[in-house]
Parts: C-alpha cells; structure tokens; sequence
C-alpha cells in the first residue's frame, strides 16, 4: 500500500511541478515555433504515457494485495497482450518522431531569400562576417590567419576585400529577414546557440555547418558555446541585437571592410607626444604609473589595448559606473583625444616610452597564486605577457595595487558590466573564479614574479 502510495504521490507532484515550474523555454523570437510544438508534442506523448503506466501500476499494486504466502502466477507469453502493448508503442514514437522529421525537412532547407551570414567560433569569443557588396564571401584558409587578419581571409581573392568584419562578440540582424548563419571554427568543437531563436548547431573544424532563422523580434539575445570547448567554456558568449531594417542597415554602414582592415596605419608618434603632455600629469612622463593618483602604469601597453580602453572611456564604457572613482578621474582625460586619429597617435607614443620595473607592494601565497594562474595564462599568456588574439592584456610588471582594484572592480561589476563591454564581459566572468580577497593577493603575489 505505501509503495502505491508513493507511486501516486510521484505522478501527482511530477505534472505539478511541471505546471508551475519557472524553467521553461523564454519567449520565442524567431519563426521556430514548429520547434516549440514539437517539444510540447513530446512532452504530451510522454506525459500521457508516464501518467498512465505509474496509475495502473499503483492500481496493479493496490488491487492483487494479497497475504505473505500468495504466489504470483507466472505467464511469459502472451500474444495477444503483446501485439496490443506493441501497436500502441509504435504509434506513440511515431506520434512523438514523425513531426520531427518534417520540421528537420524545414531546418536544413533555408529559404532563397535567405542573407548570409558568417559566424566564428574560437577560444573563447566569436566573430562575424557579411559578404560585402557583391554578395560574396572571400575564401578563407587557416594558413592566412595573423593578429591583422583574424578571420584568415585570402588577401588576393577579389571577393574578399568588401567583406564586412565584425570581431567583438555582438552582431546585429535586421526583422523579419530569413538569416543563414555558416559556422565556422578556428579551433575545436565550440556550438552556436541563440535560445529565443530556438537553433543550436555545431561548429566544426574543418569544415561549415549551417542553420537559418528568421528573428520575428526586437531585442538583444544572448549567443551561448553550447559545446564544452576548454576552460574558458562559460565565458564564451555573445550578442545578436535585432534591429529595424533600417538601424542594422545604419550598423552595418560602420563596420570595416577586410580592405580597410588591412589598410592600417598606425599611429604617429610625434604628435601622440604632445597629446601625452597631459596624461603625464597622472600617469607620469615615462609613463611609469603613480600610486599617489592611482594612475596605472601604461608604458610597456600594446597600443590595441591603450586604443580600446580610450575608446571605452570617451563612449562611456569604462569609468561610467558611479562606483568607479578611479575610472571617473580617467574619462574625461580620453576626452581629450578629440581629433580623428589622437587615439592612434598617443598610442603609439606609448608605444616607444621604455618599460620600468614596478616596486612589489602585495604579499601573498605565491605557490597557491601559480596554480590559480593557470586559468588567467590561457588568456594571458604563461608568462602574462597579454595575447592579442584572445583580446587579452599584459599583466606582467603592473602595479599589483591597480590589478587588485581592478579585479575587485570585475568582480562588483564596477567594470565589465557595461551592455556593450563585450571583452570587459569576459574577464568580469572570469574574476569570479577567485572566491575571496586571499586568492587575489595570491595571485597577485605570483604575477608579481612573471
Ligand atoms: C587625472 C589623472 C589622469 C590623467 C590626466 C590621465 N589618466 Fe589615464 N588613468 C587614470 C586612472 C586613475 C586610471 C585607472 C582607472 C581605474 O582604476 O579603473 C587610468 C587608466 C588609464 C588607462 C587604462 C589602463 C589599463 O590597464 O586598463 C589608460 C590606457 C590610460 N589611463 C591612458 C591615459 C592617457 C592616454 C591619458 C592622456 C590623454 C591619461 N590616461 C590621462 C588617471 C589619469
Ligand atoms: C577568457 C580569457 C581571459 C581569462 C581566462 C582571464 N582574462 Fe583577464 N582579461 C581578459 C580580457 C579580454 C581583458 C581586457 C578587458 C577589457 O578590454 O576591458 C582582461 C583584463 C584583465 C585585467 C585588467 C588589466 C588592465 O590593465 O586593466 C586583469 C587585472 C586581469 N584580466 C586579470 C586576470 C586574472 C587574474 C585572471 C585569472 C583569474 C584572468 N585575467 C583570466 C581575458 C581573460
Ligand atoms: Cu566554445
């Protein structure tokens, strides 16, 4: 009787629990609503079917009760129970599979009017590329992939030069409009999911995959790795902003070409060099930081680096938050790079002043610090030397105060929270990963000694 009992209980609270539970699918926003319907398809098939099979169990139990010394009849064949038992199975995995061989025809036979999009997965990040005006994409091989052509695309073939690069994990899509996204990966399996798009789809190295979808809403949605693709796994997300035609066309005018991409000229020293006049002021004139204005140390920075964290100030993506005093003080100082290429220019003076040892001033377990680093090294770099590929700083021979404020600032989401912080995002995840204040100084302490 107890067992019949639980059994009930278990059927009952089960459908409950499922009536009420918060973790069901988001809201929908594409046109996959036959994605949907077979999964509620499943769930009625094997609803019904679990609901059924636990209530004549428990009847079964409940009904043939009988005393200690009651045997039970034993019956191996019985044909006419199995042709039954069999035929209904039969037709509830079909009921169940059917439908989704008919939605699967859909999925892998994208519209003609589809636009095509690329996108590539690496370790931890994803980048995206559009054809360009001739509709096109530029072959791509592994062997041209540098620091200045991440996407590895064939510098002569003609097609590839109005390619549109879009590197920085947010990409933007126009409504209504069918999208067939090629999957691409620079190194293991990573997968491109978009819930509120209902598509998740391997990447492949090696070789494209692909999937389509038409966004029916607009909203910004999060693109998650769906593949345990190494350590970085959980941090590897991105954005697709649905937009109006007319706004993702906007956008998309603002992305570079591969040509212009390729067309880089750096910086000029010289006139960064006046510009810097100013920055000298906190940070110092060989730009060796000072602790008594809280300025970091930037001599010795990749100019990337220097180029983005500016570009973040004067947009207000860094040094907004009303609890970063000490990215408040820095913001207004971007703004003074006002002409077109200051950014550049300083940069790149940064880019000639000397580097200067730092003065150790955080002591902690630096053997305990060496085992949380390796984490930190594969973005890093062993060494802590940065990695521009993966977006990634220098650390070596900073402050260890500024890096202990700025890891705590990630980790309050002091910074890193800003919607369009799309490397800030990364590290913010990663900051997490030390628990408390001891394992920061210990691995400050360790990276004190790169
Ligand atoms: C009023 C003092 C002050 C001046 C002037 C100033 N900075 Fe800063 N700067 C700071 C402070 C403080 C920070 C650290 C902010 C934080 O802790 O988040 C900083 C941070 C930076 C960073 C980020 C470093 C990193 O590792 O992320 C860069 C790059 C930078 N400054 C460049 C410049 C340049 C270029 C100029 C001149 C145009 C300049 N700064 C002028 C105070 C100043
Ligand atoms: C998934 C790659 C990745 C990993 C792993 C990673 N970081 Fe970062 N880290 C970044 C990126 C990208 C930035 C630059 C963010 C930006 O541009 O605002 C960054 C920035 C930083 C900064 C700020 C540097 C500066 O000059 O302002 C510190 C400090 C830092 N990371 C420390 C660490 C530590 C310590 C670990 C290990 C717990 C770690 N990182 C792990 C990607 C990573
Ligand atoms: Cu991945």
């Amino acid at each position: 009787m107890k067992i019949a009992i639980a059994i009930i209980l278990l059927v009952v609270f089960s459908v409950a629990f499922h009536l009420v539970s918060p973790w069901y699918l988001p809201p929908i926003a594409s046109n996959w609503q036959a994605i949907d319907d077979t999964i509620s398809l499943t769930f009625w098939v094997t609803g019904i079917v679990f609901i059924l099979v636990n209530f004549f169990l428990a009847y079964v139990v409940i009904k043939y009760r009988k005393g200690k010394q009651e045997r039970a009849d034993y019956e191996p064949e019985n044909k006419r129970l199995e042709i039954i038992l069999t035929t209904i199975t039969t037709i509830g995995v079909a009921a169940m599979l059917a439908p989704g061989l008919l939605v699967w025809d859909q999925i892998i036979a994208a519209p003609e009017d589809s636009k095509e999009i690329e996108v590539v997965g690496q370790q931890w990040q994803w980048s995206f590329r559009f054809p360009g005006d001739d509709n096109k994409f530029g072959k791509v091989n592994n062997q041209f992939i540098t620091v200045a052509n991440p996407f590895g695309i064939n510098p002569s073939d003609p097609a590839g030069q109005d390619d549109l690069l879009v590197s920085g994990n947010e990409v933007h899509m126009p409504l209504e409009q069918p999208i067939k996204v090629l999957l691409r990966s620079k190194d293991v399996l990573h997968n491109f999911t978009v819930t509120q798009f209902r598509v998740k789809m391997d990447l492949v190295p090696g070789t494209v995959t692909s999937i389509w979808f038409k966004p029916t809403r607009l909203g910004s949605f999060e693109i998650l790795c769906e593949e345990l693709c190494g350590i970085g796994h959980f941090a590897m997300r991105g954005r697709v902003v649905v937009d109006t035609p007319e706004d993702y066309q906007t956008w998309l005018n603002q992305q570079p070409t591969f040509a212009q991409t390729q067309d880089f000229t750096a910086g000029d020293p010289l006139k960064g060099q006046s510009a810097y006049m100013i920055c000298a002021t906190c940070h110092g004139q060989k730009g060796e930081g000072n602790a008594a204005m809280n300025a970091p140390k930037i001599a010795g920075m990749a100019p990337w680096y220097v180029e983005r964290q500016l570009r973040y100030y004067q947009q207000g993506i860094r040094g907004k938050h009303k609890d970063d005093m000490f990215g408040q003080q820095m913001a207004p100082m971007a703004l003074t790079l006002s002409g077109a290429t200051s950014v550049d220019d300083v940069a790149a003076y940064i880019k000639t002043l000397q580097d200067i040892p730092v003065v150790e001033t955080i002591q902690g377990d630096t053997k305990r610090g060496m085992s949380l680093y390796r984490t930190c090294g594969t973005c890093h770099g062993a060494t802590g030397l940065g990695n521009q590929g993966l977006n990634a700083p220098r650390l070596a021979n900073q402050h260890d105060w500024y890096l202990k404020r700025q890891l705590e600032n990630f980790k309050q989401g002091i910074r890193g929270k800003h919607p369009h912080d799309v490397y800030g995002v990364q590290m913010r995840l990663m900051s997490r990963t030390l628990r408390d204040e001891q394992s920061i100084m210990d691995i400050i302490s360790y990276i004190n000694t790169l």
